[in-house]
């Protein structure tokens, strides 16, 4: 295990001997902003032959000796979701009902996007919360598609984009309302303050993982039910999860992750490696 004492310097609002390790805003982007968002995504997906994507599963990671994969960092990809497709190998519904997600330059890439991850009000979030120069190292459309939406295993996201000391936070948007029903977040109260569990390790054969995974008491998850527009504010060593959607209602999130580009390393065998430093995020 990664020690705790080389977790993240900021914030002391993940510090306070009671606090849980995520924090839900409210009404955080406007239904406009929302409608912005999911609009530009359809067109996205309607733009999109088809021709090159990947199949994107949490469970067995097998994405990630995939070229399309490494290369999805700077761009902006397609993946499916593993159930989209019959025995016959087609999709068994319409291609905007069986992607699992777009990733991860959306934030660099997309007008849309951009906006809001380079918007004041992620900004100043990242300002009170301890930053110094915070840059946004992916980005995420997520669908949790109706009954076939992946589930997402309990993971820490500082498993993922790790950096030394420790400065990853997720930002997860909530685009539909997100029920217990559609798959919404789960997550274990206060286990960022108990360090990183593992970490994902690039090398010359793609990646893996320097420990297995423990094994979770399910009874120590809460579910983070959210109105579209919330926003939930997850610290890197947050235990969080999400289970398979099997109900008939979509559960679309945009989420970012942000690491600080000052006083801390980006490690050298994270899955990420740019060809380019990303832009940090400036409050005016
Ligand atoms: O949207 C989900 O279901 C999971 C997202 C997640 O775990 C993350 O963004 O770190």
């Amino acid at each position: 295990m990664v020690s705790a004492s080389t977790a993240c310097p900021h914030s002391g609002l993940f510090s306070r001997p009671r606090a849980p390790g995520y924090l839900v805003m409210d009404s955080f982007s406007s239904a406009e902003e929302v409608r912005e968002m999911r609009d530009r995504m359809a067109d996205l997906v309607a733009g999109f032959d088809g021709a090159n994507s990947a199949v994107f599963s949490t469970k067995d990671h097998r994405q990630l000796k995939d070229d399309y994969f490494f290369k999805s960092a700077e761009n902006i990809s397609f993946f499916f979701e593993e159930k989209a497709y019959g025995d016959d190998g087609c999709l068994k519904q319409p291609k905007e009902l069986s992607i699992n997600k777009v990733g991860h330059a959306l934030h660099e890439l997309d007008p849309v996007f951009k906006k809001f991850s380079f918007s004041e009000s992620v900004a100043s979030l990242f300002s009170s919360l301890g930053y110094k120069r915070p840059a946004v190292i992916q980005s995420m459309y997520i669908f949790k598609q109706p009954g076939i939406g992946g589930e997402v295993v309990p993971h820490q996201d500082n498993t993922f984009l790790y950096t030394e000391p420790r400065t990853c936070t997720g930002l997860w948007l909530a685009l539909e309302d997100a029920t217990i029903n559609n798959g919404c977040l789960w997550a274990i109260p206060g286990s960022h303050k108990k360090g990183l569990v593992r970490r994902m390790v690039r090398d010359e054969n793609g990646t893996h993982f320097d420990r297995p995974s423990p094994v979770y008491d399910q009874k120590e998850f809460v579910p983070l039910e959210v109105k579209s527009g919330a926003l939930v504010v997850i610290h890197g060593d947050l235990i969080h999860q999400s289970f398979e959607n099997l109900s008939p209602a979509s559960r679309h999130a945009f989420s970012l992750h942000v690491v600080d580009t000052e006083g801390c390393k980006w490690s050298e065998d994270n899955w990420i490696q740019r060809k380019t430093a990303p832009e940090p995020l400036y409050v005016s």
